[in-house]
């Protein structure tokens, strides 16, 4: 049987935890007097914390001190995780267990490649850490995505070639990281925005084992 690595991005692919990102980001920027919309948050999918407050400021036409930079990142990592210790396993997106329980029984390569430095704890909340073989997260790569480096570690740690591997990706940067990546894209989400992904489903509802046997044997 083919060996095949699966890597899945956390936030907008395990769980929805975009939502609490969002509402952070927007108390945060709300209180220097920026506002910004659902549209404008797709922009901070799957990017980096320093990079997500560079964006906003931005969007302000504001710049700040390094000090009270560095503040803001931490004051916003606080409240999201205020709604990230209230979570549980109820939070996982539909058929996201059963998914990785099918590529686990297969025998699979089984990777989280994700930009947040929260990453680890919540995957222990949701309660779906050992399914993975390997783990890497904002605290391991030096590049952000769209840089490849967070999928290619990845791969490495579940020795295979990153043509072998399958990304699900919720975000734009995501998508375009597992193309330069030379890995085979799934985008979860609307069609519209991750149009350059390779395949796109609105969620693991819509993913049949049929068709994941195809990218195990392909
Ligand atoms: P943190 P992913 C990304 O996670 C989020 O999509 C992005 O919105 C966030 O800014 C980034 O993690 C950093 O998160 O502040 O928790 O370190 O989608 O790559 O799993
Ligand atoms: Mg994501």
């Amino acid at each position: 049987m083919n060996k095949k690595g699966f890597i899945f991005d956390l936030d907008g692919v395990i769980v929805d935890t975009a939502k609490y990102h969002y509402l952070a980001w927007k108390e945060l920027a709300n209180s220097l007097g920026i506002d910004f919309s659902e549209k404008e948050n797709e922009q901070l999918k799957g990017v980096s914390r320093v990079r997500s407050l560079e964006k906003i400021l931005s969007w302000g036409n504001k710049t700040l001190p390094q000090d009270e930079f560095t503040r803001l990142m931490a004051s916003k990592n606080e409240e999201y995780l205020s709604y990230i210790n209230k979570m549980d396993e109820s939070e996982l997106l539909p058929d996201v267990k059963k998914t990785l329980i099918f590529l686990k029984m297969a025998n699979q390569g089984i990777a989280l490649g994700s930009a947040s430095k929260n990453a680890r704890y919540i995957i222990e909340k949701v309660n779906v850490k050992d399914m993975f073989d390997a783990v890497v997260d904002g605290t391991d790569v030096s590049k952000a995505k769209p840089d490849p480096e967070v999928f290619l570690i990845a791969a490495k740690l579940i020795s295979r070639a990153p043509e072998d591997c399958i990304v699900f990706e919720d975000s734009v940067a995501g998508v375009q990281a597992a193309n330069r990546a030379n890995m085979i894209s799934i985008g979860i989400g609307s069609s519209e925005v991750l149009s350059e992904a390779d395949y796109i489903f609105n969620d693991f509802t819509e993913i049949s084992e049929e068709f994941i046997n195809t990218l195990i044997n392909n």
